[in-house]
């Protein structure tokens, strides 16, 4: 490597001095304009990944559901997952490193992780619709040239689709066709399949209103849909043509807001979903006759397809060990539908869909699903292999089923949580048990719940356990919070320092609005006291 030559290329993407960025959660995220340096230092280490790894890794501009006028990159590993944790430190190290310190920061990691500059490098590049993310992907495709490795740029893709375009180019092509119009063919063979299966009495033609956040979605959506539309034909909305990314719309509005997007026209007992700036997540929701807005989110949609998946294992006959993996976010009725009503094991992470999709893999078939609805399932290579193998052996109604299950691991996008991916899983199921939007939401009722913020001097102070249920510090936090757990009814709270906002994120829930209400801005205070709160003393929600 040309030492000299990244060093001036590095200045051509000069870091603003003093700004200090982390890899969080998923990945940087900030104001646009501040995020220059940290694009182009990401072509860098996406380089030396790819040579360390000896495959292809990808890039993604995107901030998903933030402002518009935010950006945010994440670095998408080999097999389409989330960049290793070493290799997140070394991605903060990079993306802080003044200009004068670039080279030894590189240096470092090189020997750290013994990557080997002979090794070729290859990296795909994806994008979403922000203003802001052409140039900013254009400052990836410098750095990662200026380290000689190789670059093909998707443009315009939602996350889930450079997931998979990774995914399909480490594994030969067995999995899919590494262009856009692969996945779409993929993803529309299965589903139809899958329908052709359902009765065609009683619902007729099926439909469905989606809002797309002004993102991404709408624009692959629009292009896919003459792809399915035997089977589903769905009205865009918020599709980016007037309105702006994210605002008042999307997955993220719909959920923290609990009502419907701007934009929708929506009638009574319609089945709607949204999906995020960068369509990895959905939710679905509708209007009953009497107005009233029902949300179904990510927990009763890993209810729904568990459920199903469990169905057809038992008319298969096979014992496959299936699980389904949540968050601390999951709403009590779920965790409790599915352990007693469903009897299936489920498992909590901490948040973020790294840690889920982890767990996830620890089974023959692993649901995934955060309640913001970030989720998909996960099979094993053996089982699909085994499911498949049945699906030609097995008789009649075996049979059936084990092709439906075939349909659905081929449906089901492996290589990240996918709105798309994961609406058409819905939908088919809909289709196939005969299932209406009220029915589906019927299979148990939320408890209330209330999420609040709370601003403190450093949110690092608190530190959680089992799966951040419980705070271990500050001393006396998780006391307090225990004893004012006590106080009401069905109720659970816990604590924990946000992971992409300077935050403590608060969460309580009870058998009334009133109660979670009021033991939310209880820890809010508890947390306020004990844990360093700055600016105003949290205000009570009711
Ligand atoms: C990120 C995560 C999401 C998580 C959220 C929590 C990914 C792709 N996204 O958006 O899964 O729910 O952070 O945010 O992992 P918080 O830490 O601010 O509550
Ligand atoms: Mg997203």
């Amino acid at each position: 490597m040309d030492l000299g030559t990244i060093a001036k290329h590095s200045t051509l993407h000069a870091k603003p001095s003093g700004l200090i960025l982390q890899y969080g959660t998923a990945g940087f995220r900030a104001e646009a304009e501040h995020l220059d340096h940290v694009m182009f230092r990401m072509g860098l280490l996406a380089v030396l990944r790819s040579k360390q790894t000896k495959s292809t890794l990808g890039v993604m501009v995107t901030a998903s559901h933030n402002p518009e006028e935010d950006n945010g990159v994440k670095l998408v590993d080999p097999l389409g997952e989330m960049l290793a944790p070493s290799w997140e430190e070394h991605a903060t190290c990079l993306a802080n490193a003044e200009e004068q310190e670039i080279l030894r920061v590189l240096a470092n990691i090189l020997e750290k992780e013994a990557v080997d500059l002979q090794q070729e490098a290859f990296v795909v590049i994806g994008r979403d619709t922000r203003p802001s993310s052409e140039k900013l992907s254009q400052s990836v495709i410098d750095g990662v040239t200026v380290l000689g490795g190789q670059v093909h740029d998707y443009g315009l893709l939602t996350t889930p689709q450079l997931h998979y375009m990774v995914y399909c180019r480490n594994t030969g092509g067995q999995y899919g066709k590494a262009t856009t119009e692969g996945y779409y063919q993929k993803l529309s063979k299965a589903f139809l399949e899958l329908t052709k299966q359902a009765s065609c009495s009683g619902d007729g033609y099926r439909s469905l209103k989606v809002d797309c956040a002004n993102g991404i979605g709408a624009l692959k959506l629009r292009e896919m849909k003459h792809y399915f539309s035997q089977g589903l034909s769905v009205q865009l909305f918020n599709d980016g043509t007037r309105g702006k990314l994210n605002h008042l719309c999307g997955a993220d509005f719909v959920k923290g807001h609990q009502k419907p997007p701007h934009g929708m026209e929506m009638k009574a007992n319609e089945r709607c979903c949204s999906l995020d700036g960068d369509a990895d997540r959905i939710v679905y929701y509708y209007h009953d006759a009497d107005g009233h807005f029902h949300l179904i989110d990510g927990d009763k949609i890993a209810t729904l397809i568990s459920s199903f998946l469990k169905e057809l294992l038992v008319e298969i006959g096979e014992s496959l060990d299936i699980g389904v993996v949540q968050t601390a976010y999951a709403n009590g009725s779920s965790t409790r539908y599915l352990e007693e009503v469903m009897k299936v094991p489920v498992y909590c992470t901490k948040t973020g869909v790294k840690h889920l999709h982890h767990k996830a893999q620890e089974f023959d078939i692993g649901v995934y699903f955060e309640a913001n609805g970030h989720g998909t399932a996960l099979f094993s290579t053996a089982v699909e292999m085994k499911i498949k193998q049945l699906a030609e052996e097995l008789e009649d109604k075996k049979r059936k089923a084990a092709k439906m299950l075939g349909n659905i691991i081929d449906l089901f996008n492996q290589a990240a949580g996918d709105a798309v991916s994961d609406m058409l899983v819905i939908e088919a199921i809909l289709a196939l048990k005969g299932l209406t939007v009220q029915q589906w939401d019927a299979l148990y009722t939320d408890l209330p719940n209330r999420q609040l913020k709370v601003k403190v001097a450093d949110r690092k102070v608190i530190s959680t356990t089992d799966a951040e249920r419980r705070a271990v510090t500050p001393p006396g936090l998780q006391e307090a919070i225990d004893d004012l757990v006590k106080k009401y009814k069905l109720s659970r709270a816990f604590v924990r320092p946000s992971g992409t906002e300077d935050v403590v994120r608060v969460y309580a829930e009870a058998d009334s609005q009133e109660s979670a209400d009021r033991l939310a801005y209880e820890v809010s205070l508890a947390v306020f006291r004990l844990a360093g709160g700055i600016g105003e003393r949290p205000q009570p929600v009711f």
